[in-house]
């Protein structure tokens, strides 16, 4: 007996760009999908954990068909609570794995499906988690953005910010919402 998940979940990776003539959709690629939780543990136990990972790729975990990006129609009206972790002594691996039990499980969406997928980001002296919502309705927002403080144990220091994904083409992208 294999215990379900509510939905399916596809594992996508971006793989960093060796020179500047490779595109967004060159790097992107569906790695695998799962439907339960003996599954999802199969391929995490696997593939490397975020510390291994090369600067400039990102993991993708996103629902059923979704892909990970702005233009997909179940993101195209939502954006992404954001929070970065800094420097060297982090918990990482923690975070991300917290994360990714808390978005399979379902227990950061309360009735509708409102979280789309989640994505961690290896960048230059940071990590970054975002989690990707299909609207940006302020109410179930601060609810999805507490949870999400809880599950990433962050005091009130730590901001989590919301990005409306209308504003992803824009220079300098401010947060819609702090918490
Ligand atoms: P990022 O990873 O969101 O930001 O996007 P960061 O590297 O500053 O942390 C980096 C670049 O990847 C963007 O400037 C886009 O060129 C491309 N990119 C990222 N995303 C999530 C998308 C997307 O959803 N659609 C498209 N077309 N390009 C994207």
């Amino acid at each position: 007996y294999k215990h379900p998940l509510n939905t399916k979940w596809t594992l996508w990776y971006t793989k960093p760009a060796v020179d500047k003539s490779e595109s967004w959709s060159d790097l992107l690629r569906p790695v695998t999908s799962f439907e339960t939780v003996e599954e999802f543990w199969a391929i995490f136990k696997n593939i490397p954990t975020p510390i291994d990972l090369p600067l400039k790729s990102d993991y993708h975990v996103f629902r059923n068909d979704i892909r990970p990006e702005w233009e997909d129609e179940a993101n195209s009206k939502g954006g992404k609570w954001s929070f970065q972790v800094r420097g060297k002594n982090n918990n990482v691996e923690e975070l991300w794995m917290r994360s990714l039990m808390a978005v399979i499980g379902e227990t950061i969406d309360e009735d509708e499906y409102q979280i789309n997928g989640v994505v961690l980001s290896v960048r230059k002296g940071t990590y970054k988690f975002a989690l990707w919502t299909k609207s940006e309705d302020r109410e179930p927002l601060f609810e999805i953005g507490k949870k999400f403080k809880q599950v990433l144990k962050l005091n009130d220091e730590n901001q989590l910010e919301f990005f409306p994904h209308s504003s992803a083409n824009n220079k300098h992208p401010q947060p819609s919402i702090t918490l």
